[in-house]
């Protein structure tokens, strides 16, 4: 079996490793609590986990702003990045050289999230290490286990309750006994692109799921914010097109959507709460965001990899990419 595969299926554990390293931050660093203000960068997976963060962080009443490590250094100018009091810098790696600039790009005190001891983590002024180290080249389960740590933070210094982190790691094992029905999926329909569509948090996981279909399938994939998507973008979208809408709550507006790519031809893959009409759907647990939103990544990481694999492409070896990038 691939190592990817069994990394994918560790997504329980991953949020228990996760709820165990926030406790561990917070015995470290006593009652350190995360300020209103936060700047979040990483690189790939990483960066799309920083916008999640951001949101995350805006969604309770503070200002989170993301940006890939490479604009923040080079472009920093053009972003409405405001006066962050601290700047949350990830890197499953710790040692992606960009990520190690950007630490040392700001004047503010520094948090660095990794599933390594490494470089960032003895940089930053603290270290959130989540024990979630991976043979993968491309990030899986330590992607949602890095946004439940972070989330926990969140609630914890915003005087939210915290997450149950056992029940959460129960309803993402259910999410993964969808695992033959993803892998039916392409097996039946042989689809020749993809557009994930997500609106608010949901946004930075479809991308963060076209890149895992780049990544793992070397395949074409798009991402856009999900009513967006008729303005133009739908063009491409015929009968080789998968139409992947991650929704929690699903309204009519989505079920109207579900029908218009079925109109030109696409199928639909839905993925929340309840179905919107579509041709396949995966039911999630009611767990609105930001709480449920990791529970979408275990379904669109199945659905990249069992493409790959398909396609013949070894998803633990994926093409021109290395585990770490440095340069
Ligand atoms: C960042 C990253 C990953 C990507 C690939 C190459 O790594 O770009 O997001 O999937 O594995 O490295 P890191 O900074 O999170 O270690």
């Amino acid at each position: 079996m691939h190592k990817t595969l069994e990394e994918i299926r560790k997504l329980p554990e991953g949020i228990l490793k996760a709820q165990k390293a926030f406790e561990a931050f917070r015995v470290k660093y006593g009652d350190f609590k995360l300020p209103r203000e936060i700047l979040f960068t990483g690189c790939g997976s990483s960066h799309f986990l920083s916008q999640l963060l951001a949101m995350a962080t805006t969604h309770l009443g503070g200002r989170g702003v993301a940006l890939p490590c490479s604009e923040l250094l080079y472009s920093r100018g053009y972003y409405p990045i405001g006066n962050p009091e601290l700047l949350v810098a990830i890197s499953r790696s710790g040692e992606t050289t960009e990520a190690l600039k950007a630490l040392e790009s700001m004047n503010v005190p520094k948090l660095g999230i990794a599933a390594y001891t490494s470089t960032l983590l003895e940089k930053a002024d603290y270290g959130l290490l989540v024990d979630t180290p991976e043979d993968s080249v491309v990030m899986t389960h330590s992607f949602p286990a890095f946004l439940f740590a972070f989330q926990q933070l969140l609630n914890w210094s915003f005087g939210r309750p915290l997450y149950d982190a056992e029940r959460l790691s129960g309803l993402s094992r259910e999410v993964l006994k969808n695992e033959d029905y993803i892998s039916g999926i392409v097996e039946e329909f042989d689809f020749r692109n993809v557009i994930f569509l997500g609106s608010g948090m949901l946004y930075p996981v479809a991308l963060e799921a076209a890149l895992k279909m780049k990544e793992m399938a070397i395949f074409w994939s798009e991402a856009y914010q999900t009513f967006e998507v008729r303005h133009g973008f739908k063009s491409v979208a015929d009968d080789k097109t998968l139409v992947v809408l991650l929704v929690n709550e699903p309204f009519d507006w989505h079920d109207k959507l579900t029908s218009e790519f079925q109109g030109q031809g696409a199928k639909v893959l839905t993925v929340g709460e309840r179905d919107t009409g579509a041709d396949y759907f995966v039911r999630l647990p009611e767990l609105h965001p930001p709480e449920g939103v990791l529970l979408h990544l275990p379904v669109i990481q199945l659905l990249s990899y069992y493409k790959a694999v398909k396609r013949g492409f070894n998803p633990d070896a994926p093409r021109f990419l290395s585990k770490v990038v440095t340069w």
